[in-house]
């Protein structure tokens, strides 16, 4: 009897240590984690800006950790995965406008644009518009979402890039791996992975709810590129070129990511 009292009283001590043990142990590792945050957040604040290329505006690790983001995402979505696609009904009568850059000019002549592809020998391809309706006409009616945090349904018809490109024999272009793109007047570009631009919804559009592009929609043909956000949809298509180095980006050139897939 007398034995058991003392093995009871044993046992309720070892329990008691146990608690303390634990208690400790947690706090040592909240204490641990919360230094490293800290330090992590010191190291990051610190770190060196990216020197300002084709993107700008991120710390150098926060940068990386977006480049190796891209990677992992261009390997896992591949041109066989498709954009969701809509019923006609379901597309906006109104398209939201959202910004001009480089489509605000006055003296822009619809009659007079022509499409430039520029090829990496220097030769010049330069396509009126009836160029391109003359190719078969794809339509789209898609979820078109902006960075800005709107989206709307709508509908665009034109020819895909890639049908482009297969009409006109630039398959030797799309070797590489970065396609550009500029407005007429070069105030707004964007640069896409050349997988991307060959994806089967992506269209070079002429048309939306079955009528041609207004100007603020950027007439007379501008990109939609699903797989993107809205900013890598140019307006009014100028010119094309294809590169081995990113092309300039007026998004990226401020801090947006470059890739933007969605
Ligand atoms: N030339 C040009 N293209 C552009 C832009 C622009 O300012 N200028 N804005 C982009 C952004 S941020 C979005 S969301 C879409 C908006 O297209 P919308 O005005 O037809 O809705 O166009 C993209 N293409
Ligand atoms: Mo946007």
């Amino acid at each position: 009897m007398k034995n058991l009292k003392f093995k009871k009283q044993k046992k309720e001590l070892t329990i008691n240590q146990k608690i303390n043990r634990r208690n400790f142990i947690s706090f040592s590792a909240f204490f641990a984690l919360s230094s490293a945050a800290a330090v992590g957040w010191k190291w990051l604040y610190n770190s060196p800006q990216e020197s300002t290329g084709v993107t700008a505006g991120a710390h150098k690790p926060l940068r990386r950790a977006l480049n190796k983001t891209e990677l992992f995402f261009r390997n896992f979505y591949s041109n066989n995965h498709l954009v969701k696609t809509y019923s006609k009904d379901r597309a906006a009568k109104n398209i939201r406008v959202n910004s001009d850059i480089g489509i605000d000019d006055e003296g822009f002549n619809v009659e007079t644009w022509r499409l430039e592809i520029k090829k990496n020998n220097g030769q010049v391809v330069r396509l009126t518009i009836d160029d391109i309706k003359a190719l078969p006409k794809t339509e789209l009616i898609f979820d078109f979402k902006c960075v800005e945090g709107w989206d709307q349904i709508q509908h665009w018809a034109g020819v895909k890039f890639i049908d482009l490109i297969g009409h006109f024999k630039l398959e030797d272009q799309i070797t590489m791996p970065y396609v550009g793109m500029e407005t007429p007047n070069g105030e707004y570009y964007v640069g896409l992975d050349t997988e991307s631009a060959l994806h089967p919804q992506t269209i070079l559009a002429y048309e939306m709810n079955d009528k041609p592009i207004s100007n603020v929609h950027g007439a007379p043909l501008r990109l939609i590129i699903p797989v993107k956000y809205g900013i890598k949809n140019l307006k009014r298509i100028g010119t094309i070129s294809f590169s081995d180095k990113r092309p300039k980006d007026y998004w990226a050139e401020r801090g947006y990511d470059y890739y933007s897939g969605l």
